[in-house]
This record gives structure tokens, C-alpha cells and sequence, in this order.
């Protein structure tokens, strides 16, 4: 698997945005941003201690893997509650993941109130005059306010995986690496055929992944031979842009991972951003999978709407 284009120039970056390029981007200390430098455990637990987090369990860190045993799958997709604190303290190290899929700090162009304290030290990437800097170095303005929809924050330790997908959204990502490390395979959209795609996402076991990492080509299954996959190896202080549409599986390194991803709208950047064109398409063929994958999301929808309102969990989470 080929490693993805480093760059540290922000021109780049925005020519690498209009033509749907993957990249990973990284500037000196001078030029992070402040929240890059100052967002360790500590400092979050600081400020953010005491606020009640939703985040998700599973024994075996997989979220969600489709070679799981049935009531793993439902486990993977259980919420719980509990502060930052905690979090950090207990679920960390049993392989909890506050996901940024549920926690956002800005949602759909607004401030998320009660996240407001971690909002007041991303803001400085949002535009604030008219002015465009061609000679902008770092990733401050970068963003025109119109343009950034929505911020996640996620938070892990050590082994966790997450499940092959595109953004449904349709957005493109810039995915801070504030902390820690992760591996992020990419595929480009026109992989589809070969992903054994359902919705947006990739139904192929996560232990299929492993073999991609083998430099022998030729040793690799049949499974991925006709796909172009690239492998971004995050550490602090990366920034990885991860195009409209293109799929991603992700696997967390660090003993304690802070990420945040800005998910920014596509047809303002983008070169055929506009363009409503249909670039992925389902192919995975073995419909017990799909049918199990849908029983297992009902019944967790089920027992998750149960535990928010009656407190009460049925399946014990592990
Ligand atoms: O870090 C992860 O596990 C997933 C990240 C992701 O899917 C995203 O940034 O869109």
C-alpha cells in the first residue's frame, strides 16, 4: 500500500481540496494551531471534566466489525453515559470510544452550547474578514463560515477499529490528529465494486484489512486486488484530508487518541463539487449479512431508546 502525500503549504492543501486529492498536511510548531498544542488529557479534563459524555462499549474494540458474532454487533452499537472524567479513568482502558459521530461541537453551522469551552479554542479556524491571505501558511481563516457544516470530537485509546465508510454526508473531512496515533486506509469512490459495499459502508471482516499491509502484492487475496488503496500513518499534530465519498477504515495506535474531524462542504471547494453524479454503488451480494446488519441496528435502537429513558440496560454490555 502506497503512504499518502505529505505537504505542509496551504495552497497546496486547497488545490489538493478542488481536485479530491487525499493528503495528510503538517506545519511547523509556529504555524499550528493553538488548540493543536494545548489539547492533552489534562488540559481537557480541566475543561470538560465533570460533562456527562455519551460514548459507545464493546469488549473486543470493533466498531463495528461485520465478522462479528450477532449480539457483538448489537454490543458495538450500545451508548452509555458518563463524564469526561471517568471516561478517561475507566472506559478508556476497556475500549470505550466517545465517537465523533455523536459528540459535536459545532452542528450543521451552529455552536453546540454545552461544548462551547472546546469550541472558544477550535473557532480560530473559521474566517474572520473578507480578505483571502494567498500567503497563508497555516490553518487559521481557513475555513469561510458558509463552508464548515459540522465538528466531531473523538476520543480513544489503544486497538479500537471503526468500520469501513464513506461520509454520508457527502462532505469533505479535515481530520485533526490532536493527540496519539491512528492508521487510516484509504479507498478512492470508484473501489465500490470490490468493497462489498452496503449504504456507505464497507461489509468486509476487519481481518481482511491485515493483508494490505503485506508488501507482496501478489500474496494478497482476490478480495482486494483490483482496488488503490492508501494508508495515511497519523501522528500529532497531522491533518488529514479525507475527500468527499472516499471510504475509510481506521485503526487507533495511541495509548490515548484526540482527534477532531471538520466535515466542510464539498461544492464550495471542490472542482465538480456541484456535480450531483453517483460515484459509489452497493456490491456486497450476501443479503444475510445485510438482513443481520439491520436486525442487530433495530434491536440497538431499540435497547439504546429503552436505557435513555428508563435507565434501564437489558443486554448487559459485556
Ligand atoms: O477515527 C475513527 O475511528 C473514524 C474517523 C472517521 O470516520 C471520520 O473522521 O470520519
Amino acid at each position: 500500500m502506497e503512504e499518502i502525500t505529505r505537504i505542509n503549504d496551504t495552497g497546496i492543501l486547497r488545490d489538493k481540496i478542488a481536485n479530491n486529492e487525499p493528503c495528510i498536511f503538517n506545519v511547523n510548531d509556529a504555524l499550528k494551531l493553538e488548540f493543536q498544542k494545548t489539547w492533552t488529557i489534562d488540559y481537557l479534563l480541566e475543561k470538560i471534566g465533570d460533562l456527562p459524555v455519551l460514548v459507545r462499549s464493546t469488549p473486543t474494540k470493533k466498531y463495528i466489525d461485520p465478522d462479528e458474532k450477532f449480539w457483538g454487533v448489537v454490543r458495538a452499537m450500545l451508548l452509555d453515559k458518563m463524564t469526561f472524567e471517568k471516561f478517561i479513568e475507566t472506559g478508556v482502558p476497556e475500549g470505550k470510544i466517545m465517537s465523533g459521530t455523536d459528540t459535536y461541537i459545532y452542528c450543521n453551522g451552529k455552536v453546540v452550547d454545552r461544548w462551547r469551552k472546546l469550541w472558544e479554542d477550535v473557532k480560530v479556524i473559521l474566517k474572520k474578514s473578507e480578505i483571502v491571505d494567498k500567503n497563508q501558511k497555516g490553518l487559521s481563516n481557513f475555513f469561510e463560515t458558509t463552508h464548515l457544516n459540522t465538528i466531531g470530537l473523538w476520543v480513544s485509546g489503544t486497538g479500537v477499529k471503526s468500520i469501513l465508510h464513506y461520509d454520508s454526508s457527502g462532505d469533505n473531512n479535515l481530520n485533526f490528529q490532536i493527540r496519539g496515533k491512528k492508521n487510516v486506509i484509504l479507498f478512492p469512490p470508484s473501489d465500490w465494486p470490490y468493497l462489498k459495499t452496503f449504504l456507505a459502508m464497507g461489509l468486509h471482516g476487519f481481518d481482511s484489512y491485515k493483508e494490505l499491509y503485506n508488501k507482496d502484492k501478489n500474496s494478497n487475496s482476490i478480495k482486494f486486488q483490483h482496488t488503490n488503496p492508501v494508508l495515511a500513518k497519523l501522528v500529532e499534530g497531522d491533518v488529514l484530508f479525507i475527500p468527499s465519498n472516499w471510504y475509510h477504515y481506521v485503526e487507533h495506535i495511541g495509548a490515548c487518541n484526540i482527534n477532531i474531524t471538520c466535515w466542510f462542504n464539498k461544492s464550495d471547494m471542490n472542482k465538480n463539487g456541484s456535480s450531483k453524479r453517483k460515484v459509489t454503488g452497493q456490491s456486497n451480494r450476501n443479503f444475510f449479512l445485510v438482513l443481520r446488519f439491520i436486525c442487530a441496528s433495530i434491536i440497538a435502537l431499540i435497547l439504546n431508546l429503552i436505557w435513555k429513558t428508563t435507565g434501564i440496560r437489558i443486554l448487559k454490555k459485556s
